[in-house]
């Protein structure tokens, strides 16, 4: 006998849920790195978390202060000096997506890419996606070199002081770890979270 208490679901509204519906009714976030060393380096910074905003799926929820920082990478004197930031986004992208986003943000700028580590009008880097852990060359998270470098690390630890780095650990301890030599916060630099 069939029990009365249970509907039957009509065929045509068996629902299918795959990736995309999770991804898209469970908003991740992700923390994104932002860097520029040439032109106006906060006029840059301020336009690409514009740009991030105004990205369909993507909403910014909190911008770090600004840290001058010294170029990391090359001979000492060879660069000017960076602005350094991070923002932290929800989001219903997925990573590739998100990266696509950030790629096409850095060419609005027009970031050039003639050299590894050149001087940049603006590096858009995602850090980290929710817990995603990928040695993809495409799209390494979190960012193979995040864990040591106190540009990325000090003003992530601004805003979100009990970051974790999925695989190295507590932020705050990395950022001890490491130091703060090259990295000054510039309090008269600020950065607008978008309306
Ligand atoms: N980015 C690099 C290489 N070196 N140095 C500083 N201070 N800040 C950066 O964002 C940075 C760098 C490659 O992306
Ligand atoms: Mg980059
Ligand atoms: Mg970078």
């Amino acid at each position: 006998m069939s029990d009365p208490t249970v509907q039957p679901v009509p065929a045509a509204v068996v629902e299918q849920v795959d990736a995309a519906d999770i991804t898209l009714s469970n908003p991740k976030r992700a923390v994104i790195a932002l860097g520029s060393n040439l032109g106006n380096r906060l006029e840059t910074l301020q336009g690409a978390v514009d740009a991030l905003e105004d990205t369909p799926g993507v909403r910014v929820k909190a911008v770090s202060p600004v840290y001058e920082t010294e170029p990391w990478g090359v001979a000492p004197g060879s660069q000017l000096a960076y602005l350094n930031a991070v923002v932290v986004v929800k989001t219903t992208l997925p990573p590739g997506s998100l990266l696509e986003r950030a790629h096409a943000i850095e060419e609005a700028f027009d970031r050039v890419r003639e050299e590894r580590w050149g001087p940049r009008t603006i590096d858009v880097d995602i850090v980290s996606y929710a817990e995603v852990v990928s040695d993809d060359p495409f799209l390494t998270l979190p960012h193979p070199r995040a864990h040591e470098r106190a540009f990325v690390l000090a003003p992530w630890s601004d805003v979100d002081p009990a970051a974790q780095l999925p695989g190295r650990g507590a932020i705050a301890e990395l950022l001890a770890a490491l130091g703060r030599e090259g990295v000054v916060a510039r309090a008269d630099l600020e950065l607008r979270l978008p309306e």
